[in-house]
């Protein structure tokens, strides 16, 4: 029997340039489009409007208003899907003016962790996310849900289409949260059988290369046993741990997180706030970033600005440079371990490294 696929998803991607010298917009736009993509949407236009602030009721002007709605017409764009966060005010001012569903950044990366979310406790944060994004921007359900008509900002992490009405968000937001509490006392009392050996984790942004990496340490020559590798933003939601051999007596467990993004969503921040906080026991974060990537300034300073927030840039840190086989000789490397998850190259050292700070804490 033949599946009728749905409709595949055609967005046209809007941006506002507010000209911020120390936040160019292209490695932004990039990564969102990349973001886009990852939920399943195809980018078949890009529209930019620089502007010195964000216009209060339509985010841009109103003359770019009327140019988003005749591209989509002309294009056949199915979602607007705008890189800006938007105010409850400036989405409906744009829904009134553009016959399709207008989608914002948060909604996307909301999207992409439901589709990759594959533990219970990924699953119930991801709703929880969801249903607060909703709750907090007074995104309708029903009615207003029925004319995105499935695609980005309709999955839930299950199977179900996100189509709770609205005065049952609160009750759902309740049960969702006991669910969590449940699950995470399961998962503590896990943790505590196992307090002894030294807990190394895995921190970075997304996509650079730390399932990879975690693979590569813990030797996971099996694809089905290791973490899940892919060339795509938040591929792990679920935290993996391996155990991993430093020499023949000595091991340490290795924890592979979450990537991080450039203003990760708040509500997000709130629903991964548990696993993250786990963090706090580990005794050396190990910060992966991405030789290959031009982004690679931005991107760390993005890491810490959020172990910062998570209170957790005093813990010992090594710092990686990953895909080193990539890039021949990568500018400011500053003292970072060269490494490759691909080739194995530099990863004796790296064990002797971690071996040599987990005794240090000891
Ligand atoms: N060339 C090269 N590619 C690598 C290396 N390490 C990882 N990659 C590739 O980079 C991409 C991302 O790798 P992942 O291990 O999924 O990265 P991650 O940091 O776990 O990503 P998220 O879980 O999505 O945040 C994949 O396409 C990998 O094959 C490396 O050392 N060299
Ligand atoms: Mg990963």
């Amino acid at each position: 029997m033949k599946e009728t696929l749905p409709a595949a998803q055609r967005g046209i991607v809007v941006a506002v340039d507010l000209g911020d010298p120390r936040r160019p917009l292209e490695p932004e736009l990039e990564e969102f489009e990349a973001l886009v993509r990852a939920a399943g949407a195809a980018v078949v236009g890009r529209i930019v409007q620089r502007r010195d602030a964000l216009a209060p009721s339509t985010l841009v002007g109103s003359g770019k208003v009327h140019e988003i709605a005749d591209a989509a017409r002309d294009l056949g764009a199915n979602v607007v899907l705008v890189l800006n966060d938007l105010r409850p005010r400036q989405r409906k001012g744009l829904e009134r003016a553009i016959p399709v569903p207008i989608v914002d950044r948060t909604m996307v990366i909301l999207d992409v962790f439901a589709r990759h979310a594959r533990s219970r406790e990924g699953k119930l944060q991801v709703e929880l996310a969801q249903l607060r994004y909703r709750q907090s921007n007074l995104i309708g359900a029903g009615a207003d849900l029925s004319r995105l008509g499935g695609g980005i900002g309709t999955r839930g992490p299950g199977e179900t289409k996100l189509e709770i009405d609205r005065r049952r968000i609160a009750e759902r937001i309740a049960t969702l949260k006991e669910h969590l509490e449940h699950v995470r006392r399961q998962r503590a009392t896990r943790r505590a059988a196992h307090r002894r050996e030294p807990l190394v984790a895995l921190v970075g942004y997304t996509n650079v290369g730390k399932s990879s990496l975690l693979n590569a340490l813990a030797r996971t020559v099996s694809p089905s046993k290791g973490a899940l590798v892919a060339d795509q933003p938040f591929a792990t939601l679920d935290p993996t741990v391996r155990r991993v051999y430093l020499c023949a007596e000595s091991s340490v467990r290795v924890v592979d997180t979450v990537g991080f993004i450039t203003d990760l969503p708040k509500d997000l921040v709130a629903a991964f706030r548990a696993p993250l906080e786990e963090l706090g026991e580990a005794d050396l974060l190990i910060h992966v970033t991405d030789a290959s990537s031009s982004d690679r300034e931005r991107q760390r300073r993005a890491v810490d600005a959020i172990l910062h927030e998570l209170d957790l840039d005093r813990k010992p840190k090594l710092v990686v440079l990953n895909k080193i086989d990539v890039t021949v000789a990568p500018p400011q490397a500053n003292g970072a371990l060269e490494v490759s998850a691909k080739t194995g190259l530099g990863l004796d050292r790296l064990r002797a490294e971690i071996g040599r700070a987990c005794s240090a804490r000891a």
